[in-house]
């Protein structure tokens, strides 16, 4: 081994009193020329401390929070070879705040030294530069983030002031591995980070007129960011069409009499789980889930049904299981209870999960067309309106007939809009004329 050497901050341009942000080595720790020792974090930049020359490290001179200028003594190296040159090279910056380059290039001790950061690692994975140059990170996350191909566009970082740091990059890969929604790819405060929208308006309302705030409900807080993760990761399509239901509807009212004493209401709802889950038998596709990874899609051989319940706290979906082994009266009285258990508040996680396929009936509320959300991790969602008698022609005339606005919201990713207008044809079909759910 060679002499005891010190190393120093290097020339970081106009920067002085910067602090340490991160200690990258240990004493006793083997480095090579151009590892980096210690990071640095002016207001604009984040930049590293190479080693000027490979040795090992003996003895620590900073600590992290400590405020650092050209010149200041960082650590002592010995030297793996003697006659290893002092000076250390210039601080690497960070891509994400590029620094002004140093007024006066470091001295430069061997070739290598006096080139720029090091040429990052080949990403595995196609990375969105503009997001990872606006990224908070050090050099070395970078680089790391780039060796694995990750995009530094998509983490939100947990270290002081949002950096990103290696250990959010693993978990973010974790995450990835195993099928999870990237840990922080929905930023709090509303955006995707990456996308580059503008900031959200901070306004403040009680500049115009008297105003009160609201708190969310429990049930809002939950589902809202659920809500907004569905509704900007999954591409969605709506197709709308209008079913003759007045046949169901007189069979409905039959039903109805003749369940009255029993205290079952039957709603237009339990017919339309029914006319669901034959559609699903034929196009099992909208029964399904995206596979972890997004290369398959995991066909369900059960029919639960999620049905969304408005209540005084929020929006919930209970799910309604094994809908094809049951019958419309028992499909209705299920219906009745979940959605007073909903409204009671005594709904249990267990009571909303294993859906596969999710209806939102605003039908006894009114209004026309409207666009569901779908249901991760379910891939498609039927949204009911109110019925009303209209003119249809027929057999050359108009005739009234009572027509059900129905909306299909697909996941696009797994279902091409043919098979989204046939699902959506065949529904109808089934609404229309309900010996069809025989079939
Ligand atoms: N067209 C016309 N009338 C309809 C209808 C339709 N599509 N659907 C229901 N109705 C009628 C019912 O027959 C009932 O009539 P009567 O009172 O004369 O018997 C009335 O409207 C009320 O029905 P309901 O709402 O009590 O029962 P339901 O089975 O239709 O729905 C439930 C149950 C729980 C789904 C419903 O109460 C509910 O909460 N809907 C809101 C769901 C929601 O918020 N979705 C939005 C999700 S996106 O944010």
């Amino acid at each position: 081994m060679g002499a005891i050497r010190e190393v120093f901050v290097p020339d970081i341009g106009d920067y002085k009193d910067v602090p340490v942000i991160e200690i990258l080595v240990k004493a006793g720790q083997s480095v090579s020329a151009e590892d980096s020792l210690v990071t640095l974090e002016s207001d604009k930049a984040t930049m590293e401390v190479p080693a000027p020359f490979g040795g090992v490290v003996k003895d620590l001179r900073v600590k992290v929070g400590d405020k650092v200028s050209q010149g200041t003594l960082v650590l002592t190296l010995e030297a793996a070879e003697a006659g290893a040159p002092a000076p250390a090279p210039a601080p690497a910056p960070a891509a994400a705040a590029p620094a002004p380059a140093p007024a006066t290039p470091a001295p430069a001790p061997a070739p290598a030294a006096a080139a720029p950061a090091p040429a990052p690692a080949a990403p595995s994975g196609p990375v969105d530069e503009a997001g990872f140059a606006k990224a908070h990170a050090s050099p070395s996350v970078r680089r790391f983030a780039r060796e694995l191909g990750v995009d530094l566009g998509l983490i939100k970082g947990s270290g002081p002031k949002s950096r990103i740091l290696k250990e959010d990059i693993q978990s973010f890969v974790k995450g990835a591995l195993s099928g999870a929604a990237p840990a922080g790819a929905v930023a709090a405060g509303g955006g995707i980070p990456g996308l580059n929208l503008p900031a959200w308006p901070n306004i403040d309302f009680s500049k115009f007129g008297p105003v009160e705030t609201k708190p969310l409900s429990r049930i809002q807080k939950i589902s809202g960011p659920a809500l907004h993760r569905n509704w900007v990761m999954i591409p969605h399509i709506t197709q709308h069409d209008e079913a003759d239901i007045t046949d169901m509807e007189a069979f409905r009212k039959t039903l109805s009499d003749e369940n009255a004493k029993s205290g079952v209401k039957i709603t237009p709802l339990a017919f339309m789980i029914k006319a669901v889950v034959a559609t699903l038998k034929q196009f099992p596709d909208f029964n399904a889930s995206v596979a972890p990874g997004g290369d398959a899609l995991i066909l369900k051989q059960y029919y639960h049904i999620g049905v969304a319940v408005d209540t005084p706290e929020g929006l919930v979906v209970p799910v309604i299981r094994d809908a094809d082994k049951k019958g419309v009266v028992q499909l209705a009285k299920e219906l009745g209870e979940i959605s007073q258990k909903a409204r009671d508040k005594k709904m249990g996680p267990a009571d909303m999960q294993g859906g596969t396929f999710s209806i939102s009936s605003l039908g006894g509320i009114g209004g026309g067309h409207f666009t569901p959300i779908i249901n991760a991790p379910e891939v498609a969602i039927l949204g009911v309106s109110r019925s009303s008698m209209k003119p249809v022609w027929k057999d050359g005339q108009f005739v009234p007939r009572l027509m059900l606005p129905i909306s299909l919201s697909y996941d696009h990713r797994v279902i091409d809009g043919a098979k989204g207008a046939r699902f959506i044809s065949y529904l109808n079909a089934v609404l229309s004329d309900l010996r069809r759910v025989m079939i």
